[in-house]
């Protein structure tokens, strides 16, 4: 359920997805051909049942949607926002400068890229003192929806016994590839 209304409009309407709710975490991105890379933050959120929204939003081509959907997030409902973009990555500073919601920015390698994301990922951690933005590596859309659960998860036990769970998994998971390499 990721259509429609996602580009144009003024007044966002982003698409609904996760566990059916009230999206807690919308997912941004500066365009559709970041959706590539934007998709594994949407991944994570649904696994661990996270209501969320995700659309477009660009700093550049359409700021006024971007002030409006930064604006209205907090009272929308939203918990956190993930946003992600590639090159001249202004959408994560700028939405941070107007919520008061966390704010995970995600910078976007856009394919045939000539700084291999480096572009994005300085322009989006390099934020003034006072308008703080968590930044992931470069294309690392999973750990922003993981460390969007962790927000969440502090004030929500259920969802922290979820991650208890996910992290221990991932030990289980090295520790058998170790026993085995060990045989
Ligand atoms: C950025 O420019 C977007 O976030 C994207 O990563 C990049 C290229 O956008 P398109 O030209 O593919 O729309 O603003």
């Amino acid at each position: 359920q990721r259509t429609g209304g996602v580009a144009a409009a003024a007044a966002p309407a982003p698409a609904a997805g996760g566990d059916g709710g009230k999206p807690l975490v919308g997912i941004i991105m500066g365009s559709d051909s970041d959706l590539a890379t934007m998709k594994a933050a949407a991944q994570v959120l649904e696994e661990f049942g996270v209501p969320l929204e995700l659309t477009v939003v660009s700093a550049h081509r359409t700021p006024e949607r971007m002030f409006e959907y930064a604006r209205t997030a907090h009272s929308r409902g939203l918990r956190a926002i993930i946003a992600g973009a590639g090159g001249a990555a202004h959408l994560p500073g700028m939405v941070a400068a107007m919520t008061p919601l966390p704010v995970i920015g995600v910078p976007v390698k856009p394919s045939g890229a000539h700084l291999d994301g480096l572009d994005a990922l300085l322009s989006i951690v390099q934020m003034p003192k006072g308008v703080p933005v968590a930044t992931v590596a470069i294309g690392n859309a999973a750990n922003a929806g993981l460390l969007a659960v962790r927000i969440l998860a502090s004030a929500d036990p259920a969802l922290l016994d979820k991650m208890l769970a996910y992290q221990q998994g991932m030990t289980d998971t090295v520790l058998g590839k170790a026993a085995k390499l060990e045989q």
